[in-house]
């Protein structure tokens, strides 16, 4: 069969996106000027399972950089984290923001 039949056929392309990995999303830190540094080296190791160090590292990471990387997911999973850790910062009156992009 010639290449673009096979690349033509329904069933083959089917086939093809039944396979695909789904696309992954990234989890970011933003900085700003009034969430305490320990929070954020918290929410790090409650929520992206990091321990202190790397928390620590992250945390300053995003303070002299503006924004770093707190993991990679695939979509409901890297938005359930945003969800918990906003309501987390503003349970505790802290302005941290937490957002995802696709990979
Ligand atoms: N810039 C904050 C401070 O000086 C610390 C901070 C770090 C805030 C990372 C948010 O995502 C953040 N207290």
């Amino acid at each position: 069969m010639a290449k673009r039949q096979i690349q033509d056929n329904p069933v083959v392309e089917a086939q093809r996106s039944k396979l695909a990995p789904p696309p992954l999303y990234t989890v970011l830190l933003l900085n700003d000027d009034f969430t305490p540094m320990d929070f954020v080296i918290h929410v790090l190791q409650r929520f992206f399972s990091m321990n202190r160090e790397r928390a620590t590292q992250i945390m300053l990471k995003v303070h002299t950089e503006g924004r770093g990387i707190c993991g990679v997911y695939p979509r409901d999973v890297a938005a359930t984290k945003v969800e918990q850790v906003l309501s987390f910062a503003r349970e505790n009156q802290h302005p941290l923001a937490c957002i995802m992009e696709e990979s």
